[in-house]
């Protein structure tokens, strides 16, 4: 399955053009007028929903500049992250291979090994390959270092730039996990040698409070988990102690990072480069910098939504400022769907007021159901994308082959395998977008849409998420949706539609076993 980076270094220089698919596509691509060697800029978010964006029908919050990328490149409607969770979902996009055929890529913790095999030719890889500059910023998720743990008190390898990245500055994992600690180049940044980071996720080190023996040290409360270390008065998943020079400050996050990713750009704004950037926004604990606090009236949710859409805007003014917005093909997506209450007592569902994070979908983050990984997805290329409304149905898993496709990358064989190149959709050129698309929950339940149904195999995991108890989609029965009738899947039509349910169930079947993956 995996391919090694040993296999690009065996290729003569110039090879990879001259292999495959390289020339057609070339050929294909000049007498389509694209211009050459864009930037990219893939922008992850966190746990967005489809409807916590203007763009997107949402009234009772503002993203004006989410609004403006979405007014000047394509906006679709019918993208879906692979996974309803982080950790996943970014595997199957940066490898494009499904995650679930790989054992570890459940929500990882804070101190995981990189669960992306160093062997593997990821999307950063390609880019390398290709002469791009290479960076990873933000939230990463997808662990570091051997297995065993990660020690963050040496240079930690593997690292990001093991995988691709010629440049890291990174959150390990997600904001509510120790070691509260941002990452750069393999080192802890600002890590104080005399005071070592020590990390666990199965007992308490060290003798730092935490959101259980001390619970009147905590300024916000867990609503679930979230009773381990307390970092700047917020209990967090896992123990940690030291690195006090080193610990991050909530608040300033999203200027960090956004001052980072910047800092990339600027510095290569004469070579193309691709930018990976993963905002902590809008995931648990939801903390704005104090110019977004109250002024969205929805709560620290709908805070960090603004401050979300500042850091996009952010980048805007930073392509604009420089020259380079016309060339460099922007991306913003949610990893995976939303939710209301994450862990903390933040109000999200009190001041909610009417907002709908998940539109007219059914479940959330986690689910099988539509809310779980439909996603927000703006595509943004003025010099080569028509603004518009794209409606055609769209995967994650396929970013790989079809920027593959734009850099004249012929991908070797086993490189992305699950991956199909659908630039085509991805440009706007077409409209007809991948005959299916496979989404994965939780609990591993996969699910398939092809056309207007959507059908989720059996399951006999709980129906309901244990901490959040957002309904999973999980049921012993086939279930099967007509999603242009019923797009809030209330009505399970699997017992009239039979044929159906055997046609898609064998379709599921089919890549599970590998049949679809290119060879
Ligand atoms: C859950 C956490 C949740 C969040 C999630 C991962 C609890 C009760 N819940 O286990 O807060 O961290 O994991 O989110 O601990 S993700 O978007 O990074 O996948
Ligand atoms: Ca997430």
């Amino acid at each position: 399955m995996r391919h090694s980076e040993s296999l690009l270094a065996l290729l003569p220089a110039g090879a990879l053009l001259l292999t495959g698919c390289g020339n057609n596509s070339r050929q294909k691509k000049d007498d389509e007028g694209l211009p050459q060697r864009p930037n990219v800029i893939y922008l992850i978010s966190d746990d967005v929903g489809i409807g916590d964006l203007s763009c997107y029908g949402a009234t009772k919050v503002q993203t004006p500049n989410l609004d403006r990328l979405a007014g000047q490149g394509l906006q679709f409607t019918n993208a879906y992250a692979t996974s309803s969770t982080s950790t996943p979902s970014r595997f199957g996009l940066l490898t494009g291979m499904y995650p679930w055929r790989q054992e570890n890529t459940g929500i990882a913790p804070g101190n995981s090994e990189l669960i992306i095999d160093t062997a593997c030719v990821t999307l950063a890889d390609m880019f390398r390959a290709k002469g791009y500059a290479t960076a990873a910023v933000g939230k990463w998720h997808l662990g570091l270092g051997p297995k065993g743990g990660t020690d963050f008190n040496t240079e930690i390898h593997p690292n990001t730039q093991d995988i691709g990245f010629d440049y890291e500055f990174i959150i390990p994992a997600t904001v509510d996990r120790v070691p509260c600690v941002f990452v750069e180049n393999g080192r802890v940044a600002g890590l104080d040698p005399a005071d070592p980071i020590t990390v666990s996720y199965d007992h308490k080190v060290g003798d730092w409070p935490t959101g259980e023996e001390n619970p009147e040290l905590v300024k916000m409360k867990p609503s679930q988990g979230h009773n381990n270390t307390i970092i700047n008065g917020i209990p967090r998943i896992g123990w940690m102690t030291g690195g006090r020079a080193a610990l991050w400050d909530d608040e300033q996050i999203a200027d960090v990072i956004a001052g980072k990713a910047k800092d990339f750009i600027v510095a290569h704004k004469d070579t193309p480069f691709f930018l990976y950037m993963g905002t902590q926004d809008i995931h648990v604990p939801r903390v704005a910098h104090p110019r977004f606090v109250g002024k969205s009236g929805l709560g620290p949710r709908g805070d960090v939504i603004l401050q979300l859409d500042w850091t996009v805007g952010e980048i805007l003014n930073t392509l604009d400022s420089l020259g380079l917005a016309d060339n460099t093909l922007l991306v913003f997506c949610s990893d995976n769907g939303p939710v209301i209450d994450d862990g903390y007592q933040d109000q999200a569902r009190e001041l909610l007021n009417g907002h709908t994070p998940m539109k007219n979908y059914r479940g959330g983050k986690y689910s099988a159901f539509e809310a779980g990984t439909r996603v927000p997805f703006l595509v943004r290329w003025p010099a080569a994308i028509k603004p518009g409304k794209q409606q055609a149905l769209f995967s994650m898993i396929d970013v790989y082959a079809s920027l593959a496709d734009l850099l004249d990358y012929p991908l070797p064989e086993g490189v992305a395998p699950d991956s199909r190149d659908q630039l085509a959709t991805l440009l706007g050129k077409d409209g007809k977008g991948c005959s299916f698309v496979v989404q994965q929950n939780l609990d591993n339940t996969l699910s398939i849409v092809q056309g207007d149904y959507k059908y989720i195999e059996p399951s006999d995991k709980p129906a309901l998420e244990r901490w959040t108890k957002t309904e999973m989609g999980n049921s012993p029965e086939p279930q099967l949706y007509n999603l242009a009738q019923d797009p809030s899947e209330k009505d399970n039509v699997a017992a009239q539609h039979p044929d159906k349910v055997k046609e898609l169930a064998g379709l599921l079947q089919e890549v599970k076993d590998g049949k679809w993956q290119r060879r």
